[in-house]
């Protein structure tokens, strides 16, 4: 018996120091700095690179590992962050890289301290987290391995030869300062979002991929784009999707997939025996989400080399696009089921509508997300028990207080006529319900709970998923993970104009974590960004339901005053200013102007004379996401 036990205890001691020796430590040293680049062979702009170079390191590491990341802000004009998509940051929250949320603004010079362990396999990515940093470069994959244990556990699930990384995105001419002011500005009271000029593969284009036959490559694939969603797909070869978003799924074959902003999927391609032929690896454009034309080629066609003396593969087509494949009926390996009937149900509706300074805003139940002039978490962290009271977390940042392992739903009906990819920082939710396109509908459909469709038992989990335009998702998840996250649309533009809102989970569990007390380098970080690292959402510290001066958005239109109404004005005022007629300016207008008016229609605005007053910017709103 004793012989037995201590034989079992050696069993036990010889697994717990494998797992031990296999956890390691990782530290990488990353300096964002200016380069210039040019990405897409037709412009060179200064991007956002790492140690004067580019592209990002791709950052590999073993699940169980801990990472150290110095990042230092080597940009002399701009703050910023860095947050690891996807990563749940159990008892780190700090190191979640949400600028104001939970991570003070790195100021220029200063150099934050990045620290957590990986609990966690599959395909992440990491980017900044601050205004639109990751549209200018600031954006790369983070693949982290299952355990190399001999036990057979904790494996990628699935046989193959080689791991090839591929990301895809949009690329700009200009950076993400101009862009977001000619965006969030009174001349585009429509919001169309900028349009980009390119699409990437591997931060490049006509990438030459060159495969052996009759082998089986892993391909990880993530958007990295701060816009549009792409189809994805290889000529005449099928993907066999085995991963979504650091979710193992059981093996879906598929021709073509759509991966939004954000999201990742691998799969396995088997090659084929013969090498007379090379394909095409395709890349499209959902178009369906560019409000006005521009520049953009809406396909690109990058090269699968089977034989380099065979000829280059031209572009190849689909049938239909929107046949791709619906992650709404993927299944995780893990069997993991519906969670049970949620405890507390948060629902919130989209919009996008103008305020009174003539821009055109997105809103969660009619608020637009404002950072407040403290980080959210250092609010919690120093707010002793009032932290359970949203109140204090500021009355413009859409913030919920969930109790500690309470099972959420969130209900998220889209009124707006574009499609939107979700992410969700800290968890992976379960996808309960995702309704139908309701476009063709006069109205937009919320979620109706009674006639719902039956629930999967076990359902796909994941971080990052689109709604239909006009129509409503269904998430849960379990609020197993204290801190602070954002929820927010990956459409960086979508986020820029507010389209965020905040959970605070379990904020007292929070407060008792030894893990979760600020580190000496974050609260230095704070300092030297002049940010307070405590007191409410108004940076008041005496009086936490004191919320004079906090952030809030600006004013409403006055009733009776609409978009329209805005284009006539400026128009008219452009026209009176230049004394020449509107139509004499409309061929000097940058593109969207130009679409502003063909919307509207220019002969039949009629101007409001009494809320010329109004148009003003009345307070300060700040986009320091
Ligand atoms: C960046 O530079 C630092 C300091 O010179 C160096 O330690 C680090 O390895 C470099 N990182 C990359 C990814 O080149
Ligand atoms: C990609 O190939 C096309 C067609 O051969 C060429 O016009 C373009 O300049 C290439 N782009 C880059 C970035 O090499
Ligand atoms: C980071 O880059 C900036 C800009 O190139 C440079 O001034 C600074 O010395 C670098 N810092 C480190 C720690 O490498
Ligand atoms: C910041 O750095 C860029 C690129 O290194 C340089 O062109 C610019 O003049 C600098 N700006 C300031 C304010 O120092
Ligand atoms: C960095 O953030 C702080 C706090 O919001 C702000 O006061 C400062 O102007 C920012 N610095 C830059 C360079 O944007
Ligand atoms: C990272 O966190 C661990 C655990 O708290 C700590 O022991 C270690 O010193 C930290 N590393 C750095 C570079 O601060
Ligand atoms: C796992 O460990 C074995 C034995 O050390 C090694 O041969 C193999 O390459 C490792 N596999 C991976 C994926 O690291
Ligand atoms: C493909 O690979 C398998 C296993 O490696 C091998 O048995 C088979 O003969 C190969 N087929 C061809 C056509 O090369
Ligand atoms: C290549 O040949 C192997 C066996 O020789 C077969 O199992 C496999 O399906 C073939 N691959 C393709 C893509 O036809
Ligand atoms: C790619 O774009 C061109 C130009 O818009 C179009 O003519 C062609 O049909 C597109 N190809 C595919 C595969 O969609
Ligand atoms: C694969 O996805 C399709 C939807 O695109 C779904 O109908 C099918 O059930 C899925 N099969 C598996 C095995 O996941
Ligand atoms: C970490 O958080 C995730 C996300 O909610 C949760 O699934 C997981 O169980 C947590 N792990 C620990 C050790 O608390
Ligand atoms: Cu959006």
């Amino acid at each position: 018996m004793l012989k037995l036990f201590i034989s079992l205890l050696g069993l036990f001691l010889f697994f717990l120091i494998n797992l031990i020796n296999a956890a390691e430590v990782k530290n990488f040293y990353l300096n964002a700095t200016y380069v210039n680049v040019n990405l897409d062979g037709k412009y060179e702009r200064q991007a956002i690179g790492c140690n004067d170079t580019y592209p990002w390191p791709t950052l590999e590491a073993n699940k169980g590992d801990r990472i150290q990341l110095w990042l230092t802000n080597g940009l002399n004009d701009t703050n910023t962050t860095l947050h690891f998509h996807g990563i749940w940051q159990n008892h780190t929250n700090q190191m979640d890289g949400g600028d104001m949320i939970s991570n003070c603004p790195i100021p220029p010079g200063g150099t934050f301290i990045y620290n957590f362990t990986l609990e966690q396999s599959g395909l992440y990515w990491y980017h900044s987290h601050t205004a639109g940093q990751f549209a200018d470069g600031f954006r790369a994959p983070f693949v982290i391995h299952d355990k190399n244990t001999t036990s057979g556990e904790d494996e990628f699930p699935y046989e193959y030869d080689e791991e090839v990384i591929l990301t895809i995105s949009d690329w700009y001419h200009q950076d993400n300062v101009e862009l977001t002011k000619d965006f969030l500005d009174l001349y585009n009271p429509t919001g169309a979002e900028p349009i980009p000029e390119s699409l990437l593969i591997n931060e490049g284009m006509n990438l030459t991929w060159k495969v052996e036959p009759n082998k089986t490559y892993l391909v990880r694939l993530v958007n990295t784009g701060a816009f549009v969603s792409q189809i994805f797909f290889i000529e005449d070869h099928q993907l066999e999707v085995v991963e979504v978003d650091g979710v193992y799924v059981e093996k879906n074959i598929t021709d073509h997939i759509y991966v939004t902003s954000a999201q990742r999927y691998s799969f396995l391609l088997h090659t084929k025996n013969s090498t007379d032929k090379n394909f095409a690896i395709m890349q499209l454009c959902d178009q369906d989400m560019l409000d006005v034309p521009g520049n953009l080629n809406t396909n690109e066609t990058s090269y699968l080399i089977y034989n380099e003396d065979a000829d280059l593969p031209t572009e190849a087509y689909i049938y239909d696009w929107e046949d791709f494949l619906d992650d709404y009926y993927l299944s995780p390996l893990s069997g993991s089921e519906l969670l049970e009937d949620p405890d507390y149900q948060i629902v919130v509706e989209v919009t996008m509508n103008n305020l009174n300074d003539g821009k055109n805003y997105a809103f969660f139940n009619n608020l637009t997300y404002v950072a407040p002039k403290v980080p959210t978490l250092m609010t919690l962290l120093s707010a002793g028990e009032l932290a359970t009271d949203a109140a204090i977390y500021g009355s413009n940042t859409n913030t919920f207080v969930l109790q500690h392992n309470e099972v959420i739903e969130l209900v998220l009906n889209n009124a707006d006529a574009g499609k939107h990819p979700f992410h969700m920082h800290g968890h992976h939710f379960q996808l309960v319900q995702r309704g139908p396109d309701y476009t063709d509908e006069t109205d937009p459909v919320p979620y109706d709970e009674e006639n719902a469709d039956e629930f999967r038992d076990v359902p796909l989990s994941r971080d990052t998923v689109f709604v239909r335009p006009n129509s409503y998702i269904v998430l849960r998840f379990k609020a197993d993970n204290p801190g602070v996250w954002i929820f927010h649309c990956h459409i960086e533009w979508h986020m820029i104009q507010g389209l965020s809102l905040i959970l605070v989970e379990a904020p007292l569990q929070v407060q008792k974590d030894e893990g979760q007390q600020l580190t000496e380098n974050h609260i230095s970080i704070c300092e030297a960004a002049g940010v307070l690292p405590s007191g409410n959402a108004a940076a008041n510290t005496e009086d936490f339901f004191d919320l004079t001066n906090e952030n809030v958005q600006v004013k409403d239109l006055p009733s009776g005053f609409t978009g329209r109404g805005i284009v006539a004005l400026v128009f008219s005022c452009i026209a009176g200013i230049l004394g020449i007629i509107v139509l004499g300016i409309y061929g000097l207008l940058p593109i969207n102007e130009k679409k502003v008016i063909e919307d509207f229609g220019v002969e039949s605005i009629e101007l409001d004379e009494t809320s010329s007053n109004d148009v003003q910017p009345n307070t300060k709103s700040s986009t320091s996401l």
